[in-house]
């Protein structure tokens, strides 16, 4: 894969910019962008084609704890090696990011980065929920790119304009599409967004179709679909660790696990303003290690009970609880394998 247009891959006035202040256009340094991350090791894109890469010592590992260490989806500048790996030398401004505290080490962990997109993505069946949505969309302002509202399974939704009217009426002026993975309703309304040189990312839950989404925006198979069985999927190429893919259309998904971590992060973060109304309850519980299961005395049973606890709500709050909690036992071993090995370098 030779000779490949750099600007294909995003790379805009914004960083051209960067690299011209920084005076070094005309130097040995050329621009690439990061596709894939596995620890120390890096698979880029450069002009000259996919390559991998490593990081230029000198400039990472000098105690400089203002280093901007490359993530998926970074412009980077990099020296050339024909005949082997290519060296990084410089992380340059995001336009966008997501990160999350990993307060294990008390450092900023980057997820993504350089999106224009971010696809909010929820299912017009059960997983419907109004104030996640208002959190992914915190969520996404902050990164700094755009919010789109893309409801899934419109297929399976008698009544989706109704929904629709719901979440515009807490998102204002955010574009929501409903589509169908199934029938491809909705998909000519996401095409303005799913073009050339545009990188997306999907936020939302397990199930609520991402992989489904990605694959009908490809028209391929890129992306395993949840509930299919091995061997239907057998000779597909399905995605496994952070990386950025590029679509035959010349779209970009960024797709990492980090993904999946940063939404429980951002669900525990929003848990307990929206229950406030459960955690008032809890208060008058008899027992203040009440686990709301038999115990006597329980304000939860009896809010249940009178329905000034309705059951969807109590049984969503646990759920999002168990998923939050599990979340962040995976980011703290995650912490530790990854903070252990990064001391080391720094020690050198
Ligand atoms: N009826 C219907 N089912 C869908 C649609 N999109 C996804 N699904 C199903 O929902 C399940 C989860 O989909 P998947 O794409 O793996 O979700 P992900 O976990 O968010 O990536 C699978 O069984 C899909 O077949 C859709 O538009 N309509
Ligand atoms: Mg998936
Ligand atoms: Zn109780």
């Amino acid at each position: 894969m030779n000779n490949i247009n750099i600007e294909q891959y995003g790379y805009t006035e914004f960083y051209k910019e960067q690299v011209n202040t920084l005076e070094v256009a005309n130097n040995e340094l050329i621009p690439a962008r990061v596709i894939e991350v596995h620890r120390e090791q890096y698979k880029i894109v450069t002009a000259l084609g996919e390559k991998d890469a490593k990081l230029k010592g000198s400039i990472f590992y000098n105690e400089d704890p203002n280093i901007v260490f490359p993530s998926i989806g970074d412009f980077v500048l990099v020296k050339n090696n024909p005949i082997g790996e290519d060296v990084i030398y410089r992380v340059l401004d995001r336009k966008s990011k997501f990160a999350r505290m990993d307060s294990f080490n008390q450092k900023e962990q980057v997820v993504a980065t350089n999106f224009d997109y971010v696809f909010i993505v929820t299912s017009l069946n059960y997983d419907f929920n109004l104030k996640r949505v208002e959190r992914y969309l915190a969520c996404a302002w902050d990164s700094g790119a755009t919010p789109i509202i893309v409801l899934t399974k419109a297929d399976l939704c008698e009544d989706y304009e109704s929904y629709i009217s719901e979440v515009e009426g807490i998102a204002f002026g955010v574009p929501t599409i409903a589509v169908s993975s199934l029938t491809g309703q909705g998909f000519d309304q996401l095409k303005q967004y799913t073009k050339s040189g545009n990188t997306i990312v999907l936020l939302g839950s397990s199930g609520v179709g991402k992989s489904s989404l990605v694959n009908a925006i490809a028209e391929d198979e890129v992306m395993k679909v949840n509930g299919i069985r091995e061997d239907d999927s057998k000779g597909r190429h399905t995605t496994t660790h952070r990386q950025l893919i590029m679509l035959k259309n010349g779209t970009m998904i960024i797709d990492t696990p980090g993904m999946r971590e940063l939404e429980m992060w951002v669900l525990d973060e929003g848990l307990s303003a929206t229950f406030s109304d459960i955690e008032q309850l809890e208060v008058n519980c008899k027992f203040t290690n009440c686990k709301h299961e038999t115990e006597p005395g329980c304000a939860i049973k009896a809010a249940l009970e009178t329905g000034e606890l309705t059951i969807d709500r109590w049984k969503n709050f646990l759920k999002l609880k168990k998923e939050a909690a599990f979340a962040e036992k995976k980011a703290k071993l995650l912490a530790k394998t990854s903070g252990g090995k990064k001391k080391r370098q720094y020690a050198r």
